[in-house]
């Protein structure tokens, strides 16, 4: 079998995604999500301009060699470009595989090891109360894991938070949204959201809590500590990775386990962190790590440190990264957890899927190769349109991580 096109279509159902289509001599045709979300146009041309041409006549069953071509042989490597379109590609040639001899990517990665892929939903409200409403609900539709996020008293907006009654849609379009931020108003508040979830849901449910890399390490020692009580299933993006000895310095001081890892590219870039023990769930994405091939390098590597799974599943993650996350989350023996923010009715329409959601589970679905599709007339009914994530600044006017 050899590969005799690519084409990359971008489309915007409620939000944008870049979708890489591969297609064979044999008729066999594989998708690869490359979303990189409010930079997407870079890695279109990244594709087309540079990688397509070089897949053309290779084997699709050579994902390996293909991975290694694509990393070693652009001599520059790393980055959130770079590892997105060769993620679109491996999962593109994934899918292939799986098509081409009948069977369910999962098992190609080593078969089922579970039943299915269990995930959190976020409970996200401008107070309290509406968090802990939101959690009930999504409680009440089965799910046995749930992230909350609150607004936070003294500020206008907090990340995770949907304005309006909207759903929570980080990326918007016009230029980069402005929001103010004060780690002192978010360390008051979050211990106390979650007594009340505690409180009001009792020790069963799975708690877990993102700080969206927005606190320094002694900061988010503190917050882990003052968390301890109430048995977080784990504390998000503490403090920003670049540094990745400062994840020492939290687990000097808290029991609260870490995950970290939605940013990350490649392995190198967790790799002390792993080694070390410093953290306990590493949330590396296939669409931003270099696809199926390399996170499951990055899993087995972090097996032996005991280090599991919680891979990014934001709406940004297109429902062809969702898929491949399932199928690697039902072979991974080392998985711990799955996000799931479930995407627009448009988008689910764009991308038909075969995954499926029961009683707290996941489930790829037993489809040929990823099971999820593309609807490329109704796609091109939603054009692409710019749109950034927000920034952050100190109530004094400093620019801080958002
Ligand atoms: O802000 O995916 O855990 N999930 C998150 C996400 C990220 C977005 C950025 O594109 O932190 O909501
Ligand atoms: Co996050």
């Amino acid at each position: 079998m050899k590969i005799v096109n690519g084409s990359v279509n971008v489309c915007s159902p409620g939000r944008n995604f870049v979708t890489l289509k591969i297609e064979t001599d044999e008729g066999i045709y594989g998708l690869g999500d490359g979303t990189l979300n409010g930079r997407e146009l870079s890695v279109v041309s990244y594709l087309v301009e540079y990688v397509i041409p070089c897949l053309i006549g290779r084997d699709p069953f050579e994902t390996e060699d293909i991975w290694q071509y694509l990393y070693r042989g652009a001599y520059w490597r790393r980055g959130p470009v770079t590892m997105a379109a060769i993620a679109a590609v491996d999962v593109a040639l994934w899918d292939i595989k799986g098509k081409a001899l009948n069977t369910p990517v999962y098992n190609l990665l080593g078969g089922k090891s579970r039943n299915g892929v269990m995930v959190y939903a976020h409970a996200n409200g401008v107070d309290l109360g509406q968090t802990v409403e939101s959690a009930e609900q999504l409680i009440e539709r089965g799910y046995l894991a749930v992230r909350a996020q609150s607004g936070i008293p003294g500020l206008a907006s907090a990340y995770g938070v949907a304005q309006d009654g909207q759903t929570y849609e980080p990326a918007q379009k016009g230029l980069p949204a402005e929001s103010a931020w004060s780690t002192e108003k978010y360390l008051r508040h979050v211990p106390m959201l979650f007594a009340r979830l505690r409180d009001r849901f009792g020790d069963d449910v799975h708690l877990l809590h993102d700080c969206h890399h927005r606190l320094t390490p002694i900061e988010a020692a503190r917050l882990g500590r003052d968390l301890e009580p109430y048995r977080l299933f784990w504390m998000e993006d503490p403090t920003p990775a670049e540094q990745q000895e400062g994840y020492l310095q939290i687990r000097e001081h808290t029991t609260t386990p870490i995950a970290v890892g939605e940013v990350f590219n490649t392995v190198w870039d967790a790799e002390m962190l792993i080694r070390k023990q410093w953290i306990d769930y590493i949330r590396m994405s296939i669409v931003h790590a270099g696809g199926i091939t390399h996170l499951k390098k990055v899993a087995d590597f972090a097996d032996i440190y005991h280090v599991r799974t919680g891979c990014h599943g934001a709406t940004d993650l297109s429902p062809v990264t969702m898929a491949a996350s399932l199928h690697f989350g039902l072979a991974a023996h080392n998985f711990g957890i799955q996000e799931h923010m479930p995407h627009t009715a448009e988008t689910d329409e764009v991308f038909p899927h075969q995954y499926s959601f029961k009683e707290g589970y996941m489930h790829p679905g037993d489809e040929p190769g990823l099971g999820v599709d593309l609807n490329e007339e109704l796609a091109a009914k939603h054009p692409y349109q710019r749109a950034y994530l927000p920034i952050s600044r100190k109530l004094d006017g400093t620019l801080s991580d958002w």
